[in-house]
């Protein structure tokens, strides 16, 4: 089928790889819509050899649209996604704003294709340090089982929108020519302070919420069991914790990754097998040359890519690895338009 496409924060950081990744991909795409707020409709911007003019979100922007892609922010996704959904659209949105209904199916294609199925007319994207987790774990699990997974991550700063990368920016050369700056979006635009990002580590991202974790990492534990535990994000299956950290990277998430397998015969040469051959990884995993994933070397590209993998020197069955993946790609945008060539090829792309 052919398809009338929207995408909803067209001109922020994702919003601006989903037009990218729509025009790269294997839909047969009638129409684009570029969508976002008042303050910048009519911004002219390129898709393929056109020249497409941003408009503001209303309600009837979805009359006769086949798919919307959403990347907004929370609020503007659950006051317009659900009139989307009424006008006959499928929904894949990128805000956490859907992602525990048990209603909404919370896919990475490679991991869980299966829970497309089952959907309303929305699907979540997961947040972006969950997704490139879950791929470099699935291949074990299916391997060896999983029954554990404790998470550090160094997050890229375009995680929290163009503006953080611009502070950071900013910041930076402020800081090299040894003038003041005021931050004023990281590490969380919404909170009472805001830090110098630039040469710094900031362990938080997104607000703090319940016994002193943040919100993004409660939405890697439940997302991740969610996802790998078959819809259940409470599951006891898998144990997940985690530390979300952000660093002054401009693109490109890393993450260092405990985990403990099931299968007591488990070994780094069959890890390192099975995630060469899933769907999606890339595994740079040779210590001897100095061959590991990097943040710059990932950034553009919609692979995850696994190195440093190694067994844990007092727990049998407990390995350690290094996972890297461009946060607006793989993270979001690509996994986003990912689903819908999935719906499409499973003739799911209508709302039942
Ligand atoms: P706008 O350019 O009009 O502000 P980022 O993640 O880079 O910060 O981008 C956020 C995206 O969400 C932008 O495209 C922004 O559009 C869009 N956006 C913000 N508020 C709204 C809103 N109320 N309605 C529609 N789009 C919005
Ligand atoms: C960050 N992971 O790096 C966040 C951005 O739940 O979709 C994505 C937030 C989300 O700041």
């Amino acid at each position: 089928s052919e398809y009338n496409v929207a995408i909803v924060g067209a001109t922020g950081a994702v919003g601006s790889r989903m037009i990218e990744m729509v025009s790269e991909s294997k839909l047969h795409v009638k129409s684009l819509k570029l969508l976002a707020s008042k303050r910048s409709a009519g911004t002219k911007l390129k898709y393929k050899d056109q020249e497409l003019t941003v408009e503001e979100t209303t309600p009837d922007s979805f009359a006769g649209i086949d798919l919307a892609l959403f990347s907004a922010g929370g609020s503007v996704s659950k006051k317009f996604a659900p009139e989307a959904i009424k006008r006959g659209a499928v929904v894949v949105d990128n805000t956490s704003a859907f992602r525990m209904d048990p209603e909404v199916p919370l896919v990475v294609p490679e991991v869980n294709s299966e829970a497309l199925a089952e959907h309303h007319g929305l699907i979540a994207n997961p947040n972006c340090s969950t997704i490139q987790m879950v791929m470099s774990l699935e291949p074990i699990r299916e391997r060896y089982g999983l029954s554990r997974v404790i998470v550090t991550t160094m997050q890229a700063v375009s995680g929290a929108g163009n503006r953080a990368i611009k502070e950071t920016l900013d910041e930076s050369r402020a800081y090299l020519d040894g003038e003041d700056y005021k931050p004023e979006v990281l590490p969380v635009k919404g909170d009472k302070k805001h830090y110098q990002q630039a040469f710094n580590v900031l362990p938080q991202i997104d607000v703090f919420e319940d016994d002193g974790y943040t919100h993004e990492e409660w939405k890697m534990i439940h997302e991740t069991k969610k996802i790998m535990c078959g819809g259940d994000m409470d599951s006891n299956d898998i144990q997940v914790t985690a530390t979300c950290t952000r660093v002054p990277v401009p693109i490109a998430h890393s993450e260092s990754v405990y985990f403990e397998v099931l299968d007591k015969n488990a070994n780094v040469a069959g890890i390192q097998e099975a995630i060469s051959q899933f769907d999606g990884d890339v595994l740079q995993d040779d210590p001897d040359h100095q061959i590991y994933p990097q943040a710059i070397n990932a950034a553009g590209k919609r692979d995850t890519f696994v190195g440093r993998i190694r067994p844990d020197q007092e727990n049998k069955g407990a390995f350690h690895l290094w996972n890297v993946s461009d946060n607006l790609l793989k993270g979001a945008a690509w996994n986003s338009v990912e689903i819908a060539e999935y719906l499409d090829r499973m003739d799911l792309l209508h709302v039942k």
